[in-house]
């Protein structure tokens, strides 16, 4: 069976846990990282050097990389409604995967550790107010984005991107400062919402 390290509060983590469910797709889950088993651990650092989760082992192929992780499960596991043959359609899923994990991922880095994790190295009003302003312009592209597609963030159907940038969305709505609206983006929390996958591992009260 599928075995995922890493701890099921972790965004990254929660990628996997999502995809697996939209895959139908059963796994063992084993807590590593911050709170559990130290990713240091010589055993974890044979299977990512990075020393970070997720990592997943299926049979003896062992990969790490959240994003790169579920573009693999929706391959290998019959996910091509997730994931299209198409290059067209493959690229507008990667393009909003991939900005998933750079500039959106980046805006909130600051932000996120002081306002949702309460981190005590992290309490610099100036930078909490530039990270904050940075990722409201990104939300601010995406809101576009949705005001165009009315569905999901590669068009009218869920995809794999949706995986990261919903997650995402959750994040900005569980994360505690004064947000500009946002309809479309919050229009499209509550239609995730309606995916047991997303309610799961997505919106379920965590950031
Ligand atoms: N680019 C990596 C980033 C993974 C990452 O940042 N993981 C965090 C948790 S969200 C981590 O492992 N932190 C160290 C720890 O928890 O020990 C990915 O997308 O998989």
């Amino acid at each position: 069976m599928l075995k995922i390290l890493g701890k099921a509060s972790s965004i990254n983590v929660r990628k996997v846990l999502w995809t697996c469910a939209e895959l139908n797709l059963p796994f063992d889950r084993e807590d590593w990282g911050n709170g559990f088993r130290p990713t240091s651990d010589p055993h974890f650092l044979a299977r990512n050097p990075n020393a970070m989760v997720p990592v997943i082992q299926d049979g003896d192929f062992v990969l790490w990389e959240s994003n790169t992780i579920i573009r693999y499960l929706a391959g290998q596991y019959d996910g091509r409604h997730l994931y299209p043959a198409e290059p067209k359609a493959r690229a507008r899923v990667d393009q909003w995967m991939d900005w998933q994990a750079t500039d959106l991922n980046r805006s909130w880095s600051y932000a996120f550790m002081a306002l949702a994790r309460q981190s005590p190295a992290h309490q610099d009003a100036a930078a909490i107010e530039a990270s904050c302003k940075e990722w409201a312009r990104f939300m601010g592209i995406l809101d576009q984005r949705l005001a165009g597609t009315r569905a999901y963030v590669a068009g009218d159907t869920f995809t794999l991107a949706d995986v990261p940038v919903g997650l995402s969305v959750n994040r900005w709505f569980q994360t505690p400062f004064s947000k500009p609206a946002l309809p479309s983006v919050a229009a499209y929390y509550d239609r995730l919402a309606e995916r047991d996958g997303y309610r799961q591992y997505g919106r379920n009260g965590t950031a």
